[in-house]
């Protein structure tokens, strides 16, 4: 487990149960995705096998939530900025028991819940409609500060991608929670290091991405994002600071940086050239499911 950041708290490690559980979730939301890429035999399922570990630690672990009633007033709230990753937001949905499983196989088609891109009006559980990049944070201090006057102490989760601190809106959020000390505002960032038009050190070079955090005055820590492990030591450093400060809405705002890698758990897509949206061939997706459980039984059983 590899944890770096400018000041971890010490918290006792995460039990292996509790990671083993998140990672039998990540793995549950992997093989969804790759079912819901198969009903249009591409889309963006690299960014949801990359992110499912984080999305698992979100939902299995985190996140408190209804699944009958995804409007209960007193949830924490996720948002998802990538509008494209919706394929794994939606998978974390199924295992989170908020959207049908037998639903997802409508996936992209007309008339489904389940559009490529997530959109709050047509999906339970969907906080915001976010395909037009850089918004999400934006929209997570508003809430964030919403909840903070109606003295709630839940918390507003925004996930967003590496191609959006290319947004300059983004940074005038980040610049806005450290201002207004939001407390209850977690960012997860998907460092995967690629965006539609190539790398990500070749669109726009984005790094130092950790001290550009820390220096909005963000309590900033940098995780392999892929490690259910350090994800999960990641949300407890995150709650023992809140503890320590009375569980207040007020405080600095956290950042966890996640390294991913596109395609994770699925050899056959992980050396896959265009990776931002894939084509598979008919033949290749039960390979990529066989692939994806002879990993993961085999971490299992190491
Ligand atoms: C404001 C805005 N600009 C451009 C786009 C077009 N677009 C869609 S996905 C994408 C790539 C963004 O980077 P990232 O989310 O890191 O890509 P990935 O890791 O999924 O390849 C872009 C530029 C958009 N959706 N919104
Ligand atoms: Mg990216």
């Amino acid at each position: 487990m590899t944890i770096s950041s400018v000041e971890t708290a010490a918290v006792s490690a995460p039990t292996p149960e509790r990671i083993e559980r998140i990672r039998a979730a990540a793995f549950r939301i992997r093989h969804h995705a790759l079912n819901m890429g198969e009903v249009q035999g591409q889309g963006y399922v690299g960014q949801a096998l990359g992110a499912a570990d984080m999305f698992a630690a979100v939902y299995a672990d985190q996140l408190n939530y209804r699944a009958e009633d995804p409007h209960w007033a007193d949830r924490d709230r996720f948002l998802l900025s990538t509008g494209h990753y919706a394929i794994g937001h939606y998978a974390a949905l199924a295992e989170a028991g908020i959207v049908p499983v037998s639903e997802l196989e409508t996936y992209g088609s007309d008339d489904s819940r389940l559009p490529m891109s997530g959109m709050s009006t047509y999906t339970p559980g969907m906080e915001i409609s976010g395909g037009s990049l850089g918004h999400g944070l934006t929209i997570a201090v508003g809430m964030a500060l919403g909840l903070r006057a109606q003295n709630s102490t839940k918390r507003v989760i925004n996930f967003l991608s590496d191609g959006e601190l290319d947004e300059g809106s983004t940074w005038e959020a980040a610049m806005g929670a450290h201002h207004h000390q939001l407390g209850n505002l977690i960012a997860m960032v998907d460092i995967n290091a690629l965006q539609a038009d190539g790398a990500t050190n070749t669109v726009l070079r984005t790094e130092p991405v950790t001290e550009k955090w820390e220096s909005f005055g963000w309590y900033t820590q940098r995780v392999d994002g892929n490690d259910v492990g350090a994800l999960l030591a990641a949300f407890d450093n995150i709650a023992t600071r809140r503890a320590a400060a009375g569980s207040s809405a007020s405080g600095q705002p956290s950042v966890i940086l996640c390294d991913t890698k596109v395609g994770r758990g699925v050899p056959l897509l992980e050396t896959r050239e265009k990776a931002h949206f894939m084509r598979i061939e008919e033949n290749e997706w039960q390979i990529c499911r066989d692939q994806l459980t002879a990993g993961y039984e085999g971490a299992a059983s190491a």
